[in-house]
């Protein structure tokens, strides 16, 4: 398989910092939603939190020296915006920039490329209580911490992205609540994800006059099926495909949104703001994990483990179900390798040369692993969930796709945000009460990947 992918084809991993660094009283960092949310009860399963965590924050040092062991090209992690601006804006935490000068020049040492997110998630409480990303000012705090971020780490990182996954902050976090910051809008919850995307043009803006180069984003993205051929099921799919994935791209890559009727639902300077949106971007970034099937609301049993326990918003034009005839996740997630080629194609056949070259930012399963008794990790699903998906990204790049480069999530089992710590999603695993690494099969797989793709 190797030979398919390009010479300077980058293989990474990836992670966030709620998901793996503790020390959330430590080194001056202020406090995040996550933070709050986490402590509400009856929010995370097993009450967990991510107050621990894996103790990155303490242990990069050694998570960074199994990254060198794995040989990856690159590691895609995410700054905290509270360990780096305590209140959100304003004043500067010096140790919460030296935290990451010292994890940078960790990866460098170790020959790996820093991929940085400056917002998985963790959005500083102080702007939370501002109104967040219901606040359009929210938007330009984020680019104040991108200039930030850029003035000092502009010379060493690789790739940027301003934003992971829009989508799921404004469905999880705003629409149904499942994410901190736990808000139930409904539809309402477009101008979050309106919000969201004028943070990502002026982030972006921000970083390229600070001196960044290389800017993209980490989208989620999903392709959409129809549970039936009938005309409802359809034009269910197509409303789906429309608000989950156009809503979130096309601004960026087109300048406009895919529906007259979301325009409507946005703010009166919505033209000015997607000239700002649509700025140019080095490269596009595709987070992939499984399809999803739509029919017409009432046909089915809206059951779809994405959506699992998340009070739906009332009069959706659509309803989700579940896939049947693959193989699933320990999540319930469907395996479906192909499901990524058919993104990617659908990204490049939708925006043709409008669309940059393409990294997919994260993929991957999770699974219960356990340590055998010898110390093995016998993770064969896990092994065969990356190479079918490594598969299907080579044959996108046959198709005509300009697919760069493929991080794993995770490099290390992490804090999965509603299901807390049940989730393990790493390449190695970790025992939350020693905090013991131990290497999957998994781990060994792509090692072994990544030396003969050289
Ligand atoms: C992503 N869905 O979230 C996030 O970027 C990661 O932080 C997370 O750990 C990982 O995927 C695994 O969940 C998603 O429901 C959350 O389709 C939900 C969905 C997709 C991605």
């Amino acid at each position: 398989m190797p030979q398919e992918f390009p010479p300077d084809f980058l293989w990474g991993v990836a992670s966030a910092s709620y998901q793996i660094e503790g020390a959330v009283t430590e080194g001056g960092r202020g406090p995040s939603i996550w933070d709050t949310f986490t402590a509400q009860p009856g929010r995370i399963k097993n009450g967990d939190t991510g107050a621990v965590a894996c103790d990155h924050y303490h242990r990069y040092r050694e998570d960074v020296a199994l990254m060198a062991d794995l040989g990856v090209d690159s590691y895609r992690f995410s700054l905290a915006w509270p360990r780096i601006l305590p209140s959100g804006s304003g004043q500067v935490n010096p140790a919460g920039l030296d935290f990451y000068d010292r994890l940078i020049d960790e990866l460098l040492a170790a020959g790996i490329k820093p991929a940085v997110t400056l917002f998985h998630w963790d959005l500083p409480q102080a702007l939370q209580d501002q109104g967040g990303w219901e606040s359009r000012d929210t938007a330009y705090r984020l680019a104040d911490y991108a200039t930030i971020a850029a003035e000092r780490f502009a010379d060493r990182v690789h790739l940027w992205m301003p934003l992971n996954e829009p989508v799921v902050v404004t469905m999880f976090g705003h629409a149904v609540g499942a994410h901190a910051p736990g808000r139930e809008l409904g539809f309402g919850a477009l101008t979050v994800a309106h919000n969201l995307l004028l943070g990502h043009g002026l982030a972006t803006r921000a970083l390229r006059a600070a001196g960044a180069s290389n800017i993209g984003i980490a989208s989620n993205h999903t392709p959409t099926w129809p549970a039936s051929d009938s005309e409802q099921d359809r034009a269910a799919a197509d409303a789906y495909d429309t608000l989950v994935n156009w809503t979130f791209a096309d601004p960026i890559l087109r300048g406009e949104y895919p529906d007259p009727l979301i325009t409507a639902a946005m703010p009166d300077t919505v033209a000015d703001d997607l000239e700002i949106i649509s700025t140019p971007l080095d490269w596009f970034g595709i987070n992939y994990y499984q399809p999803a099937l739509v029919g017409e609301p009432g046909g089915g049993t809206a059951d779809s483990p994405v959506l699992e326990g998340a009070r739906l918003p009332e009069g959706l034009p659509f309803e989700p179900r579940t896939i049947t005839g693959y193989p699933t996740t320990g999540f319930g997630w469907a395996v479906v390798p192909d499901g990524l080629r058919e993104i990617l194609v659908t990204f490049k056949n939708r925006y043709g040369d409008a669309l940059p070259p393409v990294y997919v930012t994260e993929s991957g399963c999770s699974y219960p692993d356990t340590v055998d008794a010898d110390g093995r990790v016998r993770d064969q699903e896990r092994i065969t969930y990356h190479d079918g998906h490594l598969r299907a990204v080579a044959r996108a790049i046959e198709s005509g796709v300009d697919v760069r480069g493929y991080f794993a999530w995770s490099i290390v089992d992490n804090f999965e945000w509603a299901e807390g710590y049940g989730q393990r999603f790493g390449l190695v695993h970790v025992d939350y009460e020693t905090q013991a690494r131990t290497p999957k099969d998994s781990f060994h797989w792509y090692r072994e990947l990544i030396t003969r793709g050289r």
